[in-house]
């Protein structure tokens, strides 16, 4: 302090500058957003501090926006919401990113201490800290303005290291507010370094996974979206290559390697899984997606062999017995597998031909289907189009969600880059499109087509405003087919519409329209190309609403198997 100085004079910051300076210092630079109590002003400054604030209508989408940047980039994506319902909306969508392992930051403001603990009735009371703690991977609360570089490093390393997750940092609103000398607090913060330390596996898991791979006829790799959010694109290329095994990918690992590699089976699926002997998953849990590894599909009783390879040792054998689990990071374990793979000798002719063949027969039978013109549409002649529309424009973003409008798309396009099909995730939960649309076209400036169904697109339509607010590159394709998996069910009482039709050949366009957007009716396969094709040249924000004939999709999609079935017969 310089002679003569009063204290008042000492450069002074605060608890929202501090939370500010800690997110810059460990590059976060983007901030999903619902304005309110008691974090207005931090959104503001955020702002005027040159971080990037994107500001939605409801915070279920600013998370799921969040969520995802966090899968793309593989820091953690930051949302930040009000207290008790703007928490509780963002709640879903750090459940999501944490059942995902995405790393993510929820920030909540939230009433003050005192008054919660005692149960006084602050406004937006709730004691949000103790709710978020069992849905996320951890969670933690900031008092003082002194700990701010803590809570921020301790949220970065615990969301992103691991298995990365959701994580809930409390922030009451009396924290903001907290002055500290300038220069003590720019000491208290903390540059987060190597947030995601290398996780070796010892040689010998190495070895045990090299004989087993050894000893297989048929062998089969899956690669989950783990590996696509693992960033060792080239890595994975080589050693799927150098093993010459047979591969299928999980929905948003589509495009790892592309698909029309030589080795992609993704389209002889049920063969694969059947007959293979030997099975190794990268990134991909044997979860509900892949039936657990067991049943028909896998051609149970079966014997094979499994290898996994998972960050999370609590992973191995959830679900079947692995023969040879390899606890580490991909990035680790498929440097120490290639290193020992020289000479490796490929699997016999006889096991890949027959994979070759049923590849080219379900392709061929797929074809046809792919250039039907009908009107009004249905989901192959409208896909058939797209997949076009994708294979001119690789690096354009896909985001898929819906039933039938999900699988159908999942099979008939195909991507060619890693990260870029985004979806409805281990959930398969509907109104993730239009957060995860607005932060690829965020994080990336990638053009955005997003794939939906009508009833997926009606759980965050209203973000639609916040595209065209921020001029975004995304472009909306509405499957409608008037309503959740088909368009024709009735009321057998005669009464109501049935719980699963919408309004009849809405116009979803118009919605677009209101907000300044492109909007566009598509009744046939050509309405829809072209309308798609200009939208990714104008950079314009598009909404295509593609009618799609009511009566052309399944109960579920691919999943229907899923829905109990009532012994009462029905009247
Ligand atoms: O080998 P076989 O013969 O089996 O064939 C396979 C491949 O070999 C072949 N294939 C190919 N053939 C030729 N060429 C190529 N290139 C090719 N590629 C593949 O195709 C078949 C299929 O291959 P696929 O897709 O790889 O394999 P499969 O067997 O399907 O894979 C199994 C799974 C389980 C891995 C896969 O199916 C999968 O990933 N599924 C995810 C399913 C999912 O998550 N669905 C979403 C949830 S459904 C339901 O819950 C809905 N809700 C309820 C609800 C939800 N979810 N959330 C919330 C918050 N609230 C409520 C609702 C409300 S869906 C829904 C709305 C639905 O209505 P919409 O209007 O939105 O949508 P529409 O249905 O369109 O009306
Ligand atoms: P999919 O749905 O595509 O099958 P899952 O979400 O089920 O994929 O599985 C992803 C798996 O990847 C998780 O079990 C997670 O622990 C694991 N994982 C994520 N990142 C890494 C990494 N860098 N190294 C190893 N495993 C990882
Ligand atoms: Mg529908």
């Amino acid at each position: 302090m310089a002679d003569g100085a009063t204290e008042t004079e000492v450069e002074l910051t605060d608890g929202f500058h501090l939370i500010i300076d800690a997110l810059k210092l460990n590059g976060i630079e983007n901030i999903y957003h619902v304005p309110g109590i008691p974090v207005t002003d931090l959104g503001r400054m955020m702002q005027a501090e040159g971080m990037r604030v994107v500001s939605f209508r409801h915070e279920s989408n600013a998370g799921n926006a969040a969520a995802i940047a966090g899968y793309l980039t593989r820091k953690p994506g930051v949302c930040l919401t009000v207290s008790a319902p703007g928490f509780l909306n963002g709640l879903v969508s750090l459940s999501h990113a944490t059942t995902n392992c995405w790393p993510m930051i929820l920030i909540s403001g939230s009433s003050e201490r005192e008054i919660v603990d005692l149960q006084k009735g602050d406004y937006e009371e709730m004691d949000q800290l103790a709710i978020a703690k069992p849905l996320c991977k951890a969670a933690y609360r900031i008092l003082h303005a002194e700990d701010i570089g803590i809570g921020i490093a301790r949220a970065i390393r615990a969301a992103v290291s691991g298995r990365p997750g959701g994580v809930y940092l409390d922030v009451p609103a009396s924290l903001l507010g907290q002055t500290i000398e300038a220069a003590k607090g720019a000491q208290s913060l903390i540059q987060v370094v190597d947030p995601a330390p290398a996780q070796f596996p010892s040689q010998a898991a190495i070895d045990r996974a090299l004989d087993t791979l050894k000893g297989a006829k048929k062998p089969l790799i899956i690669l989950g979206k783990g590996a696509a959010y693992a960033q060792c694109d080239d890595l994975v290329r080589q050693f799927v290559e150098t093993s010459g095994a047979p591969y299928i990918a999980m929905s948003m690992a589509k495009g790892l390697l592309p698909d029309d590699h030589p080795q992609y089976a993704g389209a002889a699926r049920s063969l694969v899984l059947k007959e293979s002997d030997c099975v190794m998953l990268i990134g991909a849990r044997l979860n509900w997606l892949l039936s657990h590894g067991q049943g028909r599909q896998w051609g149970e009783p079966h014997t094979k062999k499994f290898i996994h390879i998972d960050i999370d040792p609590k992973e191995m054998d959830s679900n079947q017995p692995i023969d040879a689990p390899l606890v580490g990071d991909i990035e680790s374990c498929l440097t120490m597998m290639t290193a020992s793979m020289d000479g490796w000798q490929k699997p016999d002719a006889e096991w890949t031909d027959a994979i070759t063949t049923k590849t080219a027969i379900n392709i061929e039978r797929m074809s046809g289907k792919l250039m039907s013109n009908a009107v009004p549409m249905d989901y192959h002649g409208a896909l058939g189009r797209l997949k076009k529309i994708f294979a001119d424009h690789p690096d354009a973003i896909l985001v898929n969600e819906g039933a039938n409008t999900l699988d159908f798309a999942r099979s008939i396009i195909d991507m060619s880059k890693p990260r870029k099909r985004l979806d409805v995730g281990t959930w398969g939960v509907m109104g993730v499109g239009m957060g995860t649309a607005i932060a690829a076209a965020v994080e990336t400036d990638h053009p955005v087509v997003c794939i939906e169904g009508d009833s997926a697109f009606g759980f965050s339509g209203m973000e639609v405003e916040t595209i065209c607010r921020y001029n975004l590159p995304i472009c909306v394709v509405i499957f409608n087919n008037s309503g959740i998996y088909r368009g024709t069910d009735t009321d057998p009482t005669g009464r109501d519409p049935a719980p699963t039709v919408f309004v009849r050949d809405a116009k979803y366009d118009m919605m677009m329209q209101a907000f300044g957007g492109e909007g566009v009716t598509a009744r046939s396969p050509d309405d829809l190309e072209r309308a798609v094709r200009d939208a990714i040249a104008s950079r314009k924000p598009t909404l295509v609403n593609a009618l799609i004939d009511p009566e052309a999709g399944t109960e579920s999609g691919r999943i229907g198997n899923l829905n109990p079935q009532s012994v009462v017969k029905k009247k």
